[in-house]
């Protein structure tokens, strides 16, 4: 089974946006936003969707940054992740039920209190790249396996 879910991260001169995750898939993980994909919207309309929900804020361009798999070992469901990027947002940050938001310069990413993947993809990120990787994880924390590529 595979499930489609969106991860937004507003990147902005220096500075990162990412939102402290309160509950469910992640909690007490810095991330960015996002989440599944419901019946009836694109990919990035979900992502937009997702932001607002999550951290507050409108974003007006979205831009496709890369598509990572995971995999769990022991469990059959693979996370088909399509992270995006966005610079532009109307309103301001503002915590919700699911998430606390809070501006992190780039050379000072909570990788340590982050997923382990994301040490690896966010120099990609970053540097403006596109990538497409597949991570295996063995429990939350460890990854047995990586493909990383930009394309
Ligand atoms: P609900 O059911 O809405 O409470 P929840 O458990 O909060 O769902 P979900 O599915 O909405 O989680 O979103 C999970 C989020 O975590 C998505 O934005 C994708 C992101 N994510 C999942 N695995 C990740 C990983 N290995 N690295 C990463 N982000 C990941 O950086």
């Amino acid at each position: 089974m595979r499930k489609i879910l969106t991860l937004a991260i507003i990147h902005k001169g220096d500075k990162v946006l990412l939102g402290m995750k309160k509950r469910g898939f992640g909690m007490g993980r810095w991330n960015g936003f996002g989440g599944k994909v419901e019946g009836g919207e694109t990919i990035k309309e979900a992502a937009k969707r997702e932001i607002l929900e999550e951290a507050g804020i409108t974003v007006t361009k979205l831009f496709a940054a890369g598509v990572v798999e995971f995999e769990f070992k022991g469990n059959q469901e693979t996370l088909e992740v399509h992270i995006f990027r966005a610079s532009e947002f109307e309103g301001e940050p503002q915590e919700t039920e699911e998430m606390r938001p809070q501006w992190f310069d780039i050379s000072e990413i909570p990788f340590s209190e982050m997923w382990a993947d994301d040490a690896h993809w966010f120099p990609l990120f970053l540097a403006g790249k596109k990538f497409q990787g597949r991570f295996v994880f063995d429990g939350l924390d460890t990854i047995k396996s990586k493909e990383l590529t930009v394309v």
